[in-house]
């Protein structure tokens, strides 16, 4: 039989183990995922736009970092904004997420453009795309295509500036600039 000092040693160490675990998990559980879509696209079009909102339920500050899709060449953390009248897109490098608090992504705002779509994308499919967080690492989503009417004037716009919706809605500060 094991002496009690070492029983005593050993469930300590067993506790330490578990409890790691369990905080690992809770990281992963600690993000809520709600109101996900991918835009669908017509065909030809090279690129596309993808809507997450984002809720931390858990105790760290998190940034998203990076983002993921077999879909697409790459994806790129964008935030829109006004300038004179005009909707301009601007590449983040890192978006928080705050304990707590949300990172809320709308056509208009802080959204992943998805580059070089390797085909169109039709409502209805599902889209795996993998969200990399600065210290929650790497998770998994899968996200539904949505159809959603283009603003009128899209004709006249460059592709990227047509994916974004109604400019009319409340905008979202970029909050690293
Ligand atoms: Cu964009």
């Amino acid at each position: 039989m094991l002496s009690r000092p070492f029983q005593i040693l050993l469930a300590a160490l067993l506790g330490c183990f578990a409890m790691t675990l369990m905080a690992d998990s809770n990281r992963q559980d600690s993000f809520v995922f709600s109101g996900s879509y991918v835009r669908a696209s017509m065909p030809g079009q090279t690129v596309g736009a993808a809507y997450i909102h984002i809720h931390n339920r858990g105790a760290t500050d998190d940034y998203l970092i990076a983002a993921h899709s077999p879909v697409a060449a790459s994806v790129d953390l964008h935030s829109s904004h006004m300038q004179q009248g005009m909707a301009h897109m601007q590449r983040e490098s890192r978006l928080p997420v705050p304990a707590g608090g949300q990172l809320d992504m709308k056509p208009g705002g802080i959204h992943l453009m998805l580059q070089g779509l390797k085909h169109p994308l039709k409502e209805g499919e599902q889209i795996p795309v993998q969200l990399v967080f600065e210290k929650a690492g790497t998770l998994a989503l899968t996200l539904p295509v949505r159809s959603v009417l283009s603003p009128s004037g899209q004709g006249a716009m460059p592709e990227g500036m047509s994916m974004h919706g109604s400019m009319n809605g409340p905008m979202q500060e970029s909050p690293a600039h």
